[in-house]
């Protein structure tokens, strides 16, 4: 089995491309990444070369996805503008990367008639009441809040598209908020331990009452996996575990793992549109392809996680400050 992971050397992808390795010791890997500021081939170190090659293109380039995809058995799709703040400030790269690449990519695996699974979010969602009893599940209406949501809605529409007009032969997952290793620090888990790790305080967005639905990437990786093998062609699955938590929770918790005073952060201005709530029903993976997440104690993932930024200084330092100058445009 020969895989293009798009998106590689990103944070889900590089994990996803590390779980494959090991549990799929006899397939070989590409990993197709532009290397934007969020791709980092130090996320694949350590890999075999020869079961793990790399190609540096964007994915709105037809040329290079075309001969990459002729030479493929499948393509997993990851590589996007991943990060609603920075959607905010600047939404064209979203538009191109998220509707533009994700067109491109179809157009490709229509041309050789390959194996296509579309890797995409909750957001897509839109949000949900504090109180509302209901999760999201496949049948939810799409109603996303964001720049960024709303590019990854759209991909998924094309997707589905493809399927129903040209039998592409595709699958799609809408995952929640993944946590651990090689995540960026612009993000909320790795922005709050290096802000401590450098001596200065957690900052919450508003009120801190956000809830998101916490997942371990590497039970990310196995969701993807068992659709890759088992899924319906057409089918859309939902990947959570379970792990709703509000952001005040989560910071006070990793204050309290790093050995702080749990009220040791500071409140910063909220995110404009901040979605609420969302929470994931991911029965259906459990139920029709026996996916169960394997990372359910969310405290030792967490410090798990605190550990890994601990001891890998050196590979997220030349990100924090570029992060951190974004974020003071903001006042965030
Ligand atoms: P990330 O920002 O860490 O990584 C994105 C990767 O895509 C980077 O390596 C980047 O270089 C690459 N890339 C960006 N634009 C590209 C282009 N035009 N051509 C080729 N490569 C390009 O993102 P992530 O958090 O790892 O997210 C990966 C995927 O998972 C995305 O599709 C995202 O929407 C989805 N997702 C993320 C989360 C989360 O919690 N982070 C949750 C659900 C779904
Ligand atoms: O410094 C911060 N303080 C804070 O309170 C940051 C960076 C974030 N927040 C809040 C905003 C959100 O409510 O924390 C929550 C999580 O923020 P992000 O890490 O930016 O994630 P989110 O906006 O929820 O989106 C993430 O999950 C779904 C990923 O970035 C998306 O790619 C994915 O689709």
């Amino acid at each position: 089995m020969k895989i293009l992971v798009t998106g590689g050397a990103g944070f889900i992808g590089s994990n996803f491309v590390r779980y494959i390795y090991k549990e799929r010791p006899d397939w070989d890997i590409t990993v197709f990444d532009k290397l934007t500021y969020a791709g980092n081939l130090k996320n694949l170190e350590g890999l075999d070369e020869s079961r793990v090659h790399f190609i540096k293109a964007d994915i709105c380039d037809s040329e290079a996805i075309d001969n990459a995809i002729a030479d493929t058995d499948a393509v997993i799709h990851f590589a996007a503008e991943s990060h609603n703040d920075n959607s905010l400030f600047d939404p064209s790269p979203f538009i191109q990367t998220n509707l533009i690449g994700t067109y491109t990519i179809l157009e490709a695996v229509r041309k050789y008639n390959k194996r296509l699974h579309h890797i995409s979010t909750d957001e897509v969602y839109g949000d949900l009441e504090l109180d509302d009893p209901a999760k999201f599940t496949p049948n939810t209406p799409y109603n996303p809040s964001s720049p960024y949501s709303s590019t990854k809605a759209g991909s998924d529409m094309l997707v589905r598209a493809w399927v129903r007009s040209f039998g592409v032969k595709a699958t799609i997952s809408n995952c929640s908020n993944n946590y651990g290793p090689y995540q960026h620090v612009e993000k909320f888990i790795p922005r709050q331990i290096t802000e401590i790790l450098e001596g200065r305080k957690p900052k919450l967005y508003g009120a801190g009452e956000n809830v998101r639905d916490w997942i371990h990437t590497d039970d990310h990786s196995s969701g993807v996996l068992a659709i890759l093998e088992k899924g319906k062609i057409g089918d859309t699955y939902l990947i959570g575990a379970d792990g709703e938590k509000n952001n005040k929770q989560v910071i006070e918790l990793i204050l309290e793992l790093m050995g702080k005073s749990s009220s040791d952060y500071e409140h910063v201005s909220d995110r404009p549109g901040h979605d609420l709530r969302y929470a994931i029903d991911s029965s259906k993976l459990e139920n029709e392809l026996g996916w169960k997440p394997r990372y359910t104690d969310f405290k030792l993932g967490l410090k798990n996680t605190i550990k890994w930024y601990r001891e890998n200084e050196a590979w997220w330092k030349p990100q924090k400050i570029e992060a951190e100058a974004k974020y003071r445009k903001t006042g965030r």
